[in-house]
């Protein structure tokens, strides 16, 4: 897969780029991704990227032209068709089945705003327009890496089978059961009285029984959904065992609310 991330802050992306996975895949041959500079598509002396809005109001716009021309020396370069992502506030929501289509694509552009946005009509050469969530950022520059991060770990060979198999409960649309390592007990001094608790792994760990532990991790992942994301649960895809269990949390889980509530 060839990626290209347009952007006034190439410094921004370039860095993080080198570590972790992405990296990794980059030496690897498996993912090719070059940062272009914006302000290398300009054609005046000043190398402007920006401009005041038609209509006035505060902040700055980013001009369209040095977009369609960083777009066009990128289909010349990489060819067509291209995916054109424009990161933005307005864009549909980046989920995990963004990330599995976008990963199907052979050339993918990320394009970066900053200020107040692009020109409209840069909109006319871009295929998906995604935000990362409903939080103000100052610019598209995080967001293209995690979109970037998150599609390349599905390009085959990018992540091990261990990961793979780690993951397999969130794209089941599940949490992840609590995890443990050595050493077998650790002493904590509780944060807002200062006690001492010797905090030990689950019995069922240690035991060497699969069977038993598969079980201990399935019934955990879905009393953790349950307690925290619930809204996860109507999309989980769970076998008869699973849902059998999810009945039994949730019949647990009411007798303990009603007793926080204090019912009678
Ligand atoms: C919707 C807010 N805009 C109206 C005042 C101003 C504005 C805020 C932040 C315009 C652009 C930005 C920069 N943000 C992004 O480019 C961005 C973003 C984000 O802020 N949050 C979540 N996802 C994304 S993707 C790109």
């Amino acid at each position: 897969m060839t990626v290209d991330i347009v952007t006034i802050f190439p410094a921004m992306v370039a860095e993080p780029l080198k570590a972790g996975v992405v990296g990794r895949a980059i030496d690897r041959g498996l993912l090719d991704v070059r940062v272009r500079d914006l302000r290398d598509f300009t054609t005046d002396r000043h190398r402007v990227v920006d401009d005041v809005p038609y209509g006035g109001g505060p902040g700055m716009v980013l001009k369209p032209d040095p977009f369609f021309r960083a777009l066009d020396a990128i289909e010349a370069e990489r060819g067509a068709p291209l995916t054109v992502v424009l990161t933005s506030p307005q864009g549909r929501r980046f989920t995990q089945a963004e990330a599995e289509r976008l990963s199907a694509r052979p050339r993918l552009v990320l394009l970066c705003g900053r200020y107040e946005g692009f020109d409209d009509r840069v909109r006319e050469r871009v295929t998906d327009e995604l935000s990362i969530g409903d939080y103000v950022l100052s610019g598209g520059e995080l967001p293209a890496l995690v979109i970037l991060d998150a599609v390349a770990r599905l390009i085959p060979g990018v992540v091990g089978d261990e990961q793979s198999v780690a993951e397999e409960s969130f794209s089941r649309g599940l949490l992840d059961f609590p995890q443990f390592t050595r050493p077998p007990e650790v002493t904590v001094r509780s944060a807002t009285t200062s006690a001492e608790r010797v905090l030990k792994v689950p019995e069922v760990l240690l035991s060497g029984n699969h069977a038993e532990i598969r079980r201990w991790r399935k019934r955990e992942a879905l009393a953790r959904t349950l307690e925290r994301r619930p809204d996860l649960l109507a999309g989980a895809e769970l076998d008869e065992d699973e849902k059998q269990m999810l009945q039994e949390l949730r019949a647990l889980q009411g007798v303990q609310h009603r007793r926080m509530a204090g019912g009678k």
